[in-house]
C-alpha cells in the first residue's frame, strides 16, 4: 500500500515541487490548492506515476478541510504526511501603510488555515501513529524581524510554536511534528506579496541566487523520510547569498 501524502498549496511553488518529490518516490498524494485549473494540471502530469487525489480548497473554510478529509476513499484515506504549505505574505511596507484586509489574510491563511488543516488530519496521522509526520513551512521571518515582516513574521512565529507545542501533546503517539523555516526563495511568493509586480519580483531574486522550490521540496522529503525515531524540531535554510543585517538606529 502507497503511503499518502497530504499537501496545501500544490498549485505552485513549494507545494507543486513537494509533490513531484513525493512522486518520483512513489508516494500517493492528495493535493489542494484554490486554484483547480493547476491542480488538474498537475494532476495530468503526475498520475501515471501514482494515485493522485485533487481538490479545490481554501484552507481558511474549516467547513470544506473537514468535508476534503473526512471524505476521503481509498487508497487516500491514510495520510502519513501532512505539508502544512499553503501561505502567504502580503503588504511588504512598513506596518503603519498596510491595510487591515492584508494583516486579516495573512492571519486567516497562514495561522487560521494552518490550524484548520492540522485539526482535520491529525486523527488520520494518529490512525498510524508511529513514522507520520507534520510538516509546517514557516520561514526565517518567523525568528527573525524585519523591516515590513510585520503581520506576516508574526503568523510564521505561530506556525513556529504552534509546531513545537504539538510536539509536546503528541510525543508518545508516534506522530512527528516539524517546523520547517526558509529563507529567500524564488517561487511566485513575491509575486503574490507584491499584488502582482513581475518587475519586483525578479529584481528582488534576479541578482543573487535565491532558493529553488525543489531545494525546500527536497528537505520536506527528507524530514518526512527519516528513520521513525528521528524528528527534526526546526529546519531553517537560508541561501548562501542570504544573511543577517545590523541593527537599525534612528539617529538625529
Ligand atoms: P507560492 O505563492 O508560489 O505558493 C503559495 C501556495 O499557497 C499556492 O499554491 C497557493 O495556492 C496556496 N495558498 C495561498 N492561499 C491559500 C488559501 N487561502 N487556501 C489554499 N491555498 C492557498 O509561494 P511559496 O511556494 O513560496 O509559499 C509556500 C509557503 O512557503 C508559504 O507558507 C510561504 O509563506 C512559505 N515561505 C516562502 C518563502 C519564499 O521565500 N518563497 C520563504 C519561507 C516561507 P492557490 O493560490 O491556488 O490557493
Ligand atoms: C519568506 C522569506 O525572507 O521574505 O518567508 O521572509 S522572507
Amino acid at each position: 500500500m502507497s503511503k499518502v501524502a497530504f499537501i496545501t498549496g500544490a498549485t505552485s511553488g513549494f507545494g507543486r515541487a513537494t509533490a513531484r518529490r513525493f512522486a518520483e518516490a512513489g508516494w500517493a498524494l492528495v493535493l489542494s490548492g484554490r486554484r483547480l485549473e493547476r491542480l488538474e494540471e498537475l494532476k495530468a502530469e503526475l498520475q501515471d506515476q501514482v494515485p493522485v487525489h485533487i481538490a479545490a480548497l481554501d484552507v481558511r473554510d474549516a467547513a470544506a478541510v473537514k468535508a476534503l478529509v473526512d471524505g476521503l476513499q481509498a487508497p487516500f484515506d491514510r495520510i502519513d504526511v501532512l505539508v502544512n504549505n499553503a501561505g502567504l505574505a502580503l503588504a511588504p511596507e512598513a506596518a503603519q501603510k498596510v491595510a487591515l484586509e492584508d494583516w486579516h489574510t495573512m492571519i486567516d491563511t497562514n495561522v487560521t488555515g494552518l490550524v484548520n488543516v492540522t485539526h482535520a488530519v491529525l486523527p488520520k496521522l494518529l490512525e498510524i501513529g508511529k513514522g507520520t509526520s507534520i510538516i509546517n513551512i514557516g520561514s526565517v521571518a518567523g525568528e527573525w524581524p524585519y523591516p515590513g515582516g510585520h503581520v506576516y513574521g508574526a503568523t510564521k512565529a505561530f506556525v513556529k510554536q504552534f509546531s513545537f507545542n504539538l510536539r509536546c501533546d503528541l510525543v508518545s503517539t508516534g506522530v512527528r511534528v516539524t517546523d520547517i523555516a526558509p529563507g529567500m526563495a524564488e517561487t511566485e511568493f513575491t509575486l503574490v506579496r507584491t499584488k502582482g509586480n513581475q518587475a519586483a519580483s525578479d529584481a528582488l531574486y534576479g541578482t543573487t541566487t535565491p532558493l529553488t522550490a525543489e531545494d525546500i521540496a527536497e528537505q520536506i522529503f527528507y524530514v518526512a523520510t527519516l528513520p521513525d525515531h528521528i524528528n527534526i524540531n526546526r529546519l531553517e535554510i537560508m541561501p548562501s547569498r542570504q544573511a543577517w543585517s545590523p541593527f537599525a538606529i534612528d539617529r538625529d
